[in-house]
């Protein structure tokens, strides 16, 4: 496997658009992403007058939805590092059909939900391909684009399991992957906070909706303050 040089590292940079934002949400199934996605989105449109769109990966365009339907619904293996060309395809349509032209509007904040960190930490980590295998297939514009910030909501393999339970929803490719995969998804958002130490925020997402809520929202607010264009370098 390739070693993850600070070269490497540094070519990822976050898109300078003045006034609006990029954040991403990630975490193994279950972590609360959608909740807290809406959560936020309420919260900036109406406390902070911000246009915000939210996008999710796979998908956010016409082909990448169809793309995540070929994914999340195959029933056949797909090897490692094709999964990891279908979600870059995926996002690198999403990024130049929508992203850019959307952070050019003034007060915008998009958010993702799941980005760059799901290939580094399913099909880099947990997968097999290698972390720097992923990051080099990305290591081209504008797939070298990254949000300003990613919130990682952090969830052991019980909750995520007893969370599903309730939804009581199909399993689908990745899900349907078990336990040990799960654990290793885990030390792989592990293992890209370190990476990523400014960017990536962790969140303890094992509390109550209302808890993880406010330490978002505390976060956010440094971040407008701040407007910081690009934060890990
Ligand atoms: N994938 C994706 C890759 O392998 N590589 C990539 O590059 C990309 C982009 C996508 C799959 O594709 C893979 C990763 C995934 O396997 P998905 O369906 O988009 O799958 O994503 P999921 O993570 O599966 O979405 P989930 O809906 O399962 O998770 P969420 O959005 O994190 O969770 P949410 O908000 O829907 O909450 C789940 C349940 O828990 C409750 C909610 O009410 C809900 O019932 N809940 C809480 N309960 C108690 N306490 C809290 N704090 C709670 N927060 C939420």
């Amino acid at each position: 496997m390739k070693e993850i040089t600070h070269d490497l590292l540094s070519s990822f940079r976050a898109p300078a658009f003045p006034g609006s934002f990029f954040l991403s949400f990630e975490g193994i199934e279950g972590a609360g992403k959608s909740t807290q996605i809406a959560n936020l989105k309420k919260y900036l449109e109406t406390e902070k007058n911000y246009r915000v769109l939210v996008f999710r990966e796979p998908g956010g365009t016409a082909f990448g939805e169809k793309l995540r339907q070929a994914i999340l619904d195959t029933k056949t293996e797909i090897t490692p590092l094709a999964e990891a060309h279908l979600f870059a395809s995926s996002r690198s349509q999403l990024i130049s059909e929508v992203l850019l032209k959307e952070l050019a509007v003034p007060n915008t904040i998009i958010i993702c939900d799941r980005y760059l960190d799901s290939s580094l930490v399913y099909q880099g980590h947990a997968r097999g391909l290698g972390v720097a295998e992923v990051l080099d297939i990305h290591n081209i514009f504008p797939l070298n684009l990254v949000p300003h910030l990613t919130f990682y909501l952090r969830i052991g393999v019980e909750t995520s399991e007893a969370r599903q339970k309730i939804r009581n929803a199909p399993k689908d490719y990745f899900e349907a992957k078990g336990i040990e995969f799960y654990k290793k998804l885990i030390i792989g958002y592990d293992l890209i906070h370190e990476l990523f130490p400014h960017r990536i925020i962790k969140i303890d997402a094992e509390k109550n909706i209302d808890h993880i809520n406010q330490e978002i929202l505390q976060t956010i607010e440094n971040l407008l303050s701040a407007r910081v264009d690009q934060i890990d370098e």
